[in-house]
């Protein structure tokens, strides 16, 4: 199987309050899943299966034929990340030095990045996601995408993203997103994995 669906890195009730363990089970276990089981059986049905998940979502936004493939690569990409984005105990200004200097440098202060951040997500109209993405000159950006475009497929590096599909606060939060957003930011990110990608760099891909 070329795609795989992870464990969760914590337990389903770890994030509590900020995430319940029922949001966790239908969201890793039901949407998660059927990502991963649909977008088997198409890169499959493409030849692809042989491929990385980031060379199939380059390959499959490229194709528009391959629309149906892109939408389960793109949000398995997405969801693999978005676990690892999330951790007990986490969110706040918790960051290492370089980071941190860079959110400062590119938004002004923490407060501002966690401003602009939770617009881009509550301004994404319908389904999508809210990203932190590495920018020119070593700064940083935010950037929204719908459904399950991500950075990668407009070839940019994202090092932190938030889901804003209803699936993914419905239950907790109902149609508060900007409240499911504030806590995201100030309980939940892990902040160690952010590092960990902004000090990797930009993505490369062998295609
Ligand atoms: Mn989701």
């Amino acid at each position: 199987m070329t795609f795989k669906l992870p464990e969760l890195p914590y337990a389903y009730d770890a994030l509590d309050p900020y995430m319940s363990s029922e949001t966790l089970e239908f969201h890793h276990d039901k949407h998660h899943k059927a990502y991963v089981d649909k977008g088997n059986e198409l890169a499959e049905k493409a030849g692809l299966a042989g491929k990385s998940l980031e060379e199939i979502v380059v390959i499959s936004y490229k194709d528009k034929s391959q629309q149906p493939l892109f939408n389960n690569a793109g949000q398995h990409w997405n969801h693999l990340h978005f676990w690892n984005w999330m951790k007990p105990n986490g969110g706040g200004k918790k960051m290492d030095g370089a980071l941190e200097k860079a959110l400062n440098d590119s938004f002004g202060s923490f407060d501002d990045f966690r401003g602009k951040f939770v617009e881009a997500g509550v301004g994404q109209f319908g389904s999508g996601w809210a990203w932190l993405v590495l920018g020119t000159n070593g700064k940083l950006e935010i950037m929204k995408t719908p459904n399950g475009e991500n950075p990668l497929a407009h070839g940019k590096t994202a090092i932190l993203g938030v889901d804003v599909w209803e699936h993914s606060y419905y239950i907790d939060y109902r149609n508060a997103r900007a409240k499911y957003l504030e806590a995201f930011v100030d309980n939940l990110v892990n902040w160690e994995y952010v590092a960990e990608l902004f000090e990797k760099g930009p993505v490369k891909l062998a295609a």
